[in-house]
């Protein structure tokens, strides 16, 4: 996450992580991942494959809690939130230190205006500044964007797939959690 803060304890009880056991034992932080039930943990396809079953079932704790999957799909101009333990700046590993930034949905046509490009899908949501400045990074993939319902309740609206880092007009492209409720929940 670039242009964050530190996550407190607690806070983001749903992240995950993937991490790859080297060789030599060394434990390899590969992408970030979301809780959305006891059993089952959603990422992005390009860290290993979307939705994955887990070996047994989880019990929650004040620490462990799912985000909820939406019910509806989320309008440009919401404020919602990233967490990962990606890279800070362009080009740095990740951190041992979960941080947390707020960004707002950007509308898909504006964001396709920008990544020339690239196509933005319907299935693509995109979030952050035209300015950049706050933004995922190399590692914070697979990981969440969550956003806030007026209940403080938070729903799982992106999951972070790729884009440049906190680069002018180049937001953070998130796979649109609200486009695959019925593959999710089947
Ligand atoms: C990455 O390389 C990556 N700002 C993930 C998200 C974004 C850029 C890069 C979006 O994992």
């Amino acid at each position: 996450i670039v242009g964050g803060v530190q996550a407190s304890a607690g806070e983001w009880p749903w992240q995950g992580l993937f991490l790859k056991i080297s060789a030599l034992g060394a434990r390899i932080p590969i992408c970030g991942a979301t809780l959305i039930s006891q059993k089952w943990v959603l990422t992005a396809a390009h860290c290993t494959v979307g939705l994955i079953k887990l070996a047994g079932v989880v019990t929650y704790t004040d620490y462990i809690i799912p985000a909820c999957l939406p019910t509806a799909d989320i309008s440009a101009g919401e404020l919602c939130w990233i967490t990962g333990w990606g890279s800070t700046e362009v080009s740095t590993d990740a951190r041992n230190i979960l941080r947390e930034a707020s960004v707002p949905v950007l509308n898909n046509t504006q964001c396709s205006s920008w990544y020339s490009t690239f196509n933005i899908f319907s299935t693509n949501l995109c979030a952050g500044y035209q300015a950049g400045g706050v933004d995922s990074c190399q590692g914070d993939s697979g990981g969440p964007l969550v956003c806030a319902d007026n209940s403080s309740k938070f729903y799982l609206h992106g999951i972070t797939s790729w884009g440049g880092c906190a680069e002018l007009e180049q937001p953070g492209v998130y796979t649109r959690v609200s486009e695959y409720q019925n593959w999710i929940s089947t």
